[in-house]
């Protein structure tokens, strides 16, 4: 048998581009064959998200509807309470989610909110899912309390490469970012790191995108891929449409830079084919988010995905009964 590829952690920008522009049979096959190593190619992971607090964002992240500099539509919403949440983490468990993710409009939590956060990550975590929050930036004390809480993962994107990242976000730093993900992985948590495609960013600003993800030691075990949701009132709506084996070619990459990642074909399904769908897939991506909504926007719906996974012959993975408490 063939060695496992083993994880790296020095990647250059060029490594990564010159992966991406590999030959595209070469790059699927190769990412494909990498991918058997560690998972279940007949196997995918279903998460739901879950918008626990609701738009009114002092951030200005050009891509997304809920910040407070974006003319749109959203409505803002407090802070779900605990039973609120469990109510959903349990409708999302029962509807076949191993994996409930919540996720708040803020830059950055206050202690009292992250306690309340923490309570419900303890309830959610009883129910034998993983746990996943994003909640902006965070103290270390701050990721200690929800990694006393029992939460596994802690998302928080990088989003894009450091050399585009001005033209998306004025109001935090690549800095302050990566200085969240180490807080974390102090903590003890699990990272859930990754970003968008689309917002006009050159395929060298992917590369240098996937190659500081793949440079952090250890890698981000989880690592969504979100193709932008262009949003009416924010400043990409209208960019061009992305070219879907683009997107291929990244998921690809990221299997190929990062082998042991969860890779999480995230933001975006629902406007891509079944055959794009089939082809991430096959790639390396082997998790979706479950359901019709993701935070604010539209996703695929079960009865879709029902019907690409039924043609892929692929099966949503299942809670391990011993799990659950
Ligand atoms: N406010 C927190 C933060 O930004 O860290 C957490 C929530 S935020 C909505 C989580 C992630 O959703 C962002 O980092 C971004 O990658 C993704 N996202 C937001 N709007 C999106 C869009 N329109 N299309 C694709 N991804 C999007
Ligand atoms: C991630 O990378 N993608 C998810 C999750 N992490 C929190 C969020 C996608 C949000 C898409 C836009 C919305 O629903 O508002
Ligand atoms: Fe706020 Fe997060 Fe949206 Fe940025 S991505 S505006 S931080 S909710």
């Amino acid at each position: 048998m063939e060695p496992m590829t083993e994880p790296r952690y020095d990647w250059s920008v060029d490594e990564v581009l010159a992966i991406i522009e590999r030959p595209f049979h070469d790059l699927l096959s190769d990412a494909n064959a990498c991918h058997r190593e560690r998972f279940n190619p007949h196997e995918i992971e279903g998460a739901k998200l879950l918008s626990i607090k609701t738009g009114a964002c002092p951030e200005d992240c050009a891509y997304c509807p809920q910040s407070v500099h974006h003319n749109n539509d959203l409505k803002p919403e407090p802070l779900m309470d605990r039973d609120e949440i469990l109510r959903a983490a349990q409708q999302a468990h029962d509807e076949g989610a191993t994996r409930f993710c919540m996720g708040a409009a803020w830059r950055s939590p206050t202690d009292r909110q992250v306690g309340i956060v923490a309570e419900s990550v303890t309830a959610v975590a009883e129910l034998g899912m993983e746990t996943c929050v994003t909640l902006g930036m965070l103290t270390p004390t701050q990721a200690q309390t929800l990694a006393d809480a029992g939460l596994d993962f802690y998302n928080h994107n990088l989003d894009t490469s450091p050399d585009f990242y001005g033209e998306i976000i004025t109001t935090r730093t690549y800095e302050d970012r990566l200085d969240t993900l180490q807080a974390c992985r102090d903590a003890g948590l699990s990272l859930c790191a990754g970003g968008i495609v689309g917002m006009g960013e050159s395929r060298r600003q992917r590369a240098g995108l996937l190659q500081q993800l793949a440079t952090l030691n250890p890698h981000p075990e989880s690592v969504p891929i979100n193709l932008l949701i262009q949003v009416p009132g924010t400043p990409l709506d209208g960019l061009p449409e992305f070219e879907p084996l683009e997107l291929v070619r990244t998921i690809a990459a990221a299997r190929l830079v990062m082998p042991g990642s969860v890779v999480r074909l995230s933001a975006g399904r629902s406007s891509m084919s079944e055959e794009l769908h089939a082809l991430c897939l096959h790639a390396g991506a082997s998790s979706i988010f479950l359901g019709d909504r993701l935070l604010t926007a539209d996703n695929n719906g079960d009865e879709s995905d029902q019907a690409i996974l039924a043609q892929l012959d692929t099966a949503l993975k299942t809670l391990d009964p011993a799990a659950t408490k």
